[in-house]
């Protein structure tokens, strides 16, 4: 199917490269699913997107969980993911000013050299979003923040009044901004998120889980399909995948639930 009508409106108003390129891979792969790839080894992180990858749609890293990390090994690891035509999403939530974010994107692991996408929060002012594009300036490189504008964590502040207002105010129309987090774990809520976003940004879903409740520590999970109805793109699915002991079919699973909503969703 083309994307541009699989993704109806959200492809024409979102005309973001990097969005573009995700919505296609969405297409073809006919899953929206994100894999957070939350393990602490490489050969575990290697496994796992080996098992998974013809059924994801990008892979989000957390890359200062492993411990076994080398720059070659985590190269490897990037190669693998790009044969799987899969965006790399860092999941850093920065959240310090400008200046110290670009740098932030170099250091050890040197994060604009292989990733696609980082994860901000916007506490610090909307400055951080140039900081980062700088970084990826900074290597001749392109990329796409994702703003916080809800999290799926229990308590959490960026519910107190006007935060998730002020977070689309201020990254709607910036084109360094890829999208939006929204939390999939209160699907109320993320449909609001994205009537007040609009088409122009993607949102990516975490906090979904085919067992919807109650997580570990704080964590609260909710509907995969409920998320993409209410106008989520993309489903950010970890522990559900990881620790499942049949892996590639339960992620399928996830990527039939997520194409099969956009498909629904698209018809309205
Ligand atoms: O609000 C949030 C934002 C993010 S990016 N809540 C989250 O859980 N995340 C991330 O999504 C979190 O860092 C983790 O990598 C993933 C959820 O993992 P799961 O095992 O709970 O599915």
């Amino acid at each position: 199917m083309e994307p541009a009508d699989v993704w109806g409106a959200r492809w024409d108003a979102c005309d973001n490269t990097l969005a573009r390129q995700y919505m296609e891979v969405a297409c073809s792969k006919q899953s929206l699913v994100i894999l957070a790839a939350d393990l602490n080894t490489m050969s575990g992180l290697n496994d796992l997107v080996d098992q998974v990858g013809p059924h994801i749609a990008a892979l989000k890293t957390h890359v200062d969980l492993v411990d076994d990390w080398t720059a070659e090994s985590w190269a490897g690891l990037c190669e693998k993911a790009k044969a799987h035509d899969l965006l790399i999403f860092e999941d850093q939530k920065f959240g310090d000013i400008g200046p110290i974010s670009r740098g932030q994107m170099a250091g050890i692991y040197d994060i604009r050299s292989w990733a696609n996408i980082v994860t901000a929060h916007g506490i610090s002012g909307p400055d951080i979003v140039d900081g980062l594009c700088a970084g990826w300036t900074d290597v001749g490189r392109e990329g796409g923040v994702l703003l916080l504008a809800q999290m799926s964590s229990r308590g959490n502040l960026l519910g107190l009044p006007g935060y998730t207002d002020e977070m689309i105010r201020a990254g709607v129309s910036n084109s360094g901004v890829f999208g939006f987090i929204g939390n999939g774990s209160r699907a109320n809520e993320l449909a609001e998120l994205r009537q007040k976003v609009g088409n122009q940004k993607l949102i990516w879903t975490p906090g979904v889980n085919l067992a919807v409740g109650d997580g570990e520590m704080g964590q609260r999970y909710g509907d995969p399909r409920d998320a993409v109805l209410a106008g989520s793109d993309g489903i950010i699915v970890g522990s559900g995948i990881y620790k499942s002991d049949q892996k590639d079919e339960v992620a399928k699973a996830y990527a039939d639930i997520s194409w099969q909503a956009l498909l629904e969703r698209s018809d309205i």
